[in-house]
């Protein structure tokens, strides 16, 4: 997902970019927004942590762009590619140290494991929607 921040600071185009230069082929892509309760759905792993009602507000609060991305080791790499959760902390180049301003309005969110990509795939698409 590239976040309401990123895509409202006009960065979505050239995070896209950055990724498909990275070597991921797009498999699936969908402008949206979600809802606060689709949001808590989809960061419900989090809903113990502090932080979790801000982060449902924010993952609500405008429009993101959702993607299946697909590539041999994709989600190390694909890690690699964002940078640390903390754009402070972020590796110089990646996606999260470019474009992120803080912790919890950090541009981008990748999943962390391949059975979690699966999940996170089918809440946002179709068998129809993947190419
Ligand atoms: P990541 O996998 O890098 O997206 O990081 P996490 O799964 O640990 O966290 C998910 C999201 O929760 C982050 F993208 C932003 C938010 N978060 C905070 O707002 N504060 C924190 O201290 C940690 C995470």
């Amino acid at each position: 997902m590239i976040k309401p921040d990123a895509v409202a600071n006009g960065h979505a185009g050239k995070i896209l970019d950055q990724i498909i230069q990275a070597g991921f082929k797009v498999v699936a892509l969908k402008y949206t927004r979600l809802s606060e309760e689709k949001a808590g759905e989809f960061y419900a792993v989090h809903s113990e942590r502090p932080f979790y009602g801000e982060l449902v507000s924010f993952m609500s609060s405008g429009p993101i762009y959702a993607a299946i991305l697909e590539k041999d080791n994709a989600v190390e790499d694909f890690r690699k590619l964002i940078g640390a959760t903390d754009p402070s902390k972020a590796e110089e180049g990646t996606i999260r140290q470019r474009f992120a301003k803080s912790i919890d309005a950090n541009a981008i969110h990748g999943s962390d494991s391949d059975e979690n990509a699966q999940i996170e795939g089918d809440f946002f698409f179709t068998a129809e929607e993947r190419f």
